[in-house]
């Protein structure tokens, strides 16, 4: 397997309630590698473009007012197939939904406050580094 890079973000729920080591370490112990890490109070204009995607849904609003509450975590993760595992380690983005032993069935609250935030594929990470982390060389 080839060796990845994804961007992750730890949002507001859980830097709220204390659990950013706790997140942090899930992904350590599985083998992946944090390579640059900050901490961010996003703005709207930067909300708006990574979730571009889902402008108009009905739950757009709600997502911007949520991620520009309080600072969050971003980080890149590297690792062999790192797209793919971290997507596993997060779980469904319905907690509810999510395995055990999932980030989101751990600490995520609901749909929209669901602790975490990870690439899909490496197109989008490619992107989502730039954003969060335009002084990465890639
Ligand atoms: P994931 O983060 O699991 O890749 P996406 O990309 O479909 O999920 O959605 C991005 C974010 O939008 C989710 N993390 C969640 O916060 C929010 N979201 C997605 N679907 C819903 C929904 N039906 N209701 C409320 N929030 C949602």
């Amino acid at each position: 397997m080839d060796i990845e890079k994804s961007l992750v973000l730890i949002k507001p729920d859980a830097v709220e309630r204390h659990v950013t080591g706790k997140i942090i370490d899930l992904y350590e112990s599985n083998g992946l590698r944090v390579i640059a890490l900050k901490m961010v109070r996003v703005n709207e204009e930067l909300a708006r473009v990574h979730y571009a995607e889902h402008d108009g849904k009905v739950f757009f609003d709600e997502l911007l007012k949520y991620i520009t509450r309080s600072p969050l975590v971003a980080m890149i993760l590297e690792g062999q197939g790192a797209i793919e595992k971290v997507r596993k380690i997060n779980g469904n983005t319905n907690p509810e939904m999510a395995e055990y032993g999932t980030i989101r069935k751990k600490f995520g609250v609901n749909k929209t406050e669901n602790s975490v935030h990870a690439s899909d594929c490496r197109e989008s990470a490619q992107k989502e580094i730039n954003l969060w982390f335009p002084e990465f060389e890639q």
